[in-house]
């Protein structure tokens, strides 16, 4: 360089930003702080989305869900030691979920941590991190921020998608270089996630299997949903005119209303069916590992379509794996098809059908119910058909009661719209997952929360009202968790399991400027829950809920332990 010439230089913060843009990554959700509150800063500033929430794990869920609706991963930023753990959750459950998700947190200075001096907020969170997530990664060099970053893309949207976990230490964000080096040292991830072609033996195995069914179902899991194939597994599942059951995540990818929906006949088709394929569902507890009273006495085949081949014989026999990604492997079972297709026996197709129609019309009168203090059915009966006039709005549920009847009464329409507790059944997910869904959409959200589930994330109402997001909380108030009638009569301290009696959660939208109201009624609820709908106002609806209606864990009580000894 000639004397006197001035170097333009970048630094660690600038690199961090341009790489996150340059892949097309314009959100990230995040809590200001030591050492990233600048980055946050500055990265609003170059015009990516910068969502700052009141607590890491609700920006974590936020992220988590945005990857699962976007097929990119979702960002979240936190501070080092306690803003990261309070993230690492969030992170823990996307890798559960196969949700793609990068968790980018500042960190303390290695030298200082690795002797263990006592840095401020000293932690080794990359050896924490690792076994829980999909890939972890540090960088310690600016010229290394744009591998860095498309390591982290790579390794979160490949194959199974996944967590991934990036340390940037505080001191990257200052080291400066070259400028016109730096922007050479970007990556711009080409082809992320890779269709994955499935074998063509495997595919007329599968199907050759299928075929020969008296009894064959479908389970289309949320893989199904993230695969983003829709138009394609609707085509084969029609051509099959195998009935289909959708995990809760995947309802809507056909409509819970399509004649082959077996949604409301779950039980039957499980013990009954003979012959079932997989889609981007695992067996685990939620399908009662495969074996088991929920599977019946006849022998059964399985079929499974799913990217990741160690999933394959993970809990039963998997009479014929088809590895691939569901796109990929779906459009060749339907070309596959066309050379001849034959439609499974009409009377079991029948037989499915009336066993649904049995249970829908036994279903139907409790919905309509005018009680008050509502029931979980007519409370339910009106946001079903909220859902109903608007298919594009997504519903986000939590909880044990409010979460399993919502699931089997809320129809969904279209893919995508029903975003709720996932593999874990965890609370928590509602606000951030509200948040992240009203922003990556932009269609209005209706959250279905039980009390309890809500108070894990209820402060990010004030995140809702701050960005005006087009949310409708409703909150099914029963007074505790799972019922709001337990009595302890030890000592005058509240039973474990119930809350302050007949509080008013719509007073904490209200204290941010939202609206806010107390529904005792079917009638109230509906009139509520339309005007927040239409208005796309935030508001927060306290729905107030017979303590007394709800059953012990909803509809797992069976995984609860019991003592078998006698009560002194
Ligand atoms: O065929 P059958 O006859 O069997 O009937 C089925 C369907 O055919 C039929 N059906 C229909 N009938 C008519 N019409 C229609 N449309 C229809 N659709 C279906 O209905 C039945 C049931 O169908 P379903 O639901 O499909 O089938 P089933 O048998 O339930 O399926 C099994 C499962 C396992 C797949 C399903 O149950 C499922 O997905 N379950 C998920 C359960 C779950 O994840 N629960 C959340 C966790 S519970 C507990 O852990 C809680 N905690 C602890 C805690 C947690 N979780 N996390 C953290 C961080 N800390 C602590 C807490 C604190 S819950 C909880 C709070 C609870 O209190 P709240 O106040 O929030 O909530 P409330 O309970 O309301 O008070
Ligand atoms: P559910 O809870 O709805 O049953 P799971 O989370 O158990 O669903 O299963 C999802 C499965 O989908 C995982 O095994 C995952 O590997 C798989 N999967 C995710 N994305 C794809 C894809 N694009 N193609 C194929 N399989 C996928
Ligand atoms: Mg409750």
């Amino acid at each position: 360089e000639a004397p006197g010439t001035e170097q333009e230089l970048t630094d660690g913060f600038h690199l961090v930003i341009d790489a996150l843009k340059l892949n097309g990554i314009n959100t990230i959700y995040n809590v200001p702080g030591i050492p990233i509150t600048d980055l946050g800063r500055m990265a609003q500033a170059a015009g990516i989305r910068v969502i700052s929430f009141r607590h890491e794990q609700n920006a974590g869920y936020a992220a988590g869900i945005a990857g699962f609706l976007t097929k990119k991963p979702g960002v979240c930023l936190t501070v080092s030691a306690p803003g990261f753990l309070n993230g690492l959750t969030a992170l823990a459950h996307a890798t559960t979920n196969c949700y793609p998700m990068i968790l980018i947190s500042g960190s303390s200075e290695r030298e200082i941590v690795d002797l263990q001096q006592g840095d401020y907020e000293e932690m080794d969170q990359l050896a924490i991190a690792k076994p829980l997530c999909k890939a972890a990664y540090r960088v310690l060099h600016a010229q290394d921020i744009g591998i860095g970053l498309a390591r982290a893309i790579r390794a979160a949207v490949s194959g199974r998608p996944g967590g991934v976990y990036l340390d940037l230490p505080a001191k990257l964000f200052g080291q400066v270089m070259n400028a016109d080096a730096g922007q050479r040292s970007l990556v711009k991830v080409i082809d992320a996630a890779p269709a994955q072609i499935p074998s063509p033996a495997a595919v007329k195995r599968a199907l050759d299997v299928l075929k020969s069914a008296k009894r064959p179902l479908i389970i289309l899991g949320k893989g199904a949903a993230y695969a983003q194939a829709d138009e394609e597994i609707k085509n084969f599942v029609e051509k099959s005119g195998v009935p289909f059951l959708p995990m809760s995540m995947a309802k809507g990818l056909l409509p819970d209303t399509h004649p082959q929906c077996a949604g409301a006949a779950r039980s039957t088709v499980l013990k009954e069916s003979d012959v079932v394929m997989l889609i981007g569902a695992r067996l685990n507890w939620l399908l009662s590992h495969g074996k088991g009273k929920t599977w019946g006495e006849a022998p059964k085949k399985f079929i499974q379509v799913d990217i990741e081949p160690k999933e394959m014989d993970s809990n039963v026999e998997i009479v014929a794996p088809v590895v691939g990604d569901i796109g990929s492997c779906v459009s060749a079972f339907v070309q596959a098809m066309s050379s001849g297709w034959t439609a499974p026996p009409a009377d079991w197709t029948k037989a499915v059908q009336s066993k649904r129609e049995d249970n829908v019309a036994k279903m139907a009168p409790k919905l309509m119910n005018n009680k008050s203090p509502m029931d979980y059915h007519g409370a339910l009966g009106v946001l079903k058909n909220v859902i109903k006039e608007r298919p594009d709005a997504i519903l986000v549920n939590e909880g044990a009661n409010t979460l399993d009847l919502a699931r089997g009464v809320i129809d969904m329409y279209k893919p995508r719209k029903r975003l709720d507790v996932g593999t874990w059944g965890v609370m928590g997910i509602g606000m951030g997952q509200a948040i992240a869904a009203a922003l990556e959409t932009g269609n209005p959200v209706l959250a279905v929360e039980g009390d309890s589930a809500f108070g894990f994330s209820g402060m990010e109402v004030e995140t809702i009202c701050r960005y005006n997001l087009p949310i409708c909380v409703v909150i099914f108030n029963n007074d505790g968790i799972y019922r709001g009638t337990d009595v302890n009569n030890a000592n005058s301290d509240p039973a474990t399991t119930v809350f302050v009696k007949g509080a008013r959660y719509d007073k904490m939208m209200e204290a941010f400027g939202g609206v806010g109201v107390n529904a005792t009624s079917p009638d109230e609820l509906k009139r509520a829950v339309n005007e927040a709908m239409d208005s796309g106002k935030p508001t927060l609806i306290n729905a107030v809920i017979d303590p007394a209606a709800g059953s012990e864990s909803g509809r797992i009580g069976n995984l609860n332990p019991q003592s078998v000894l006698k009560k002194k």
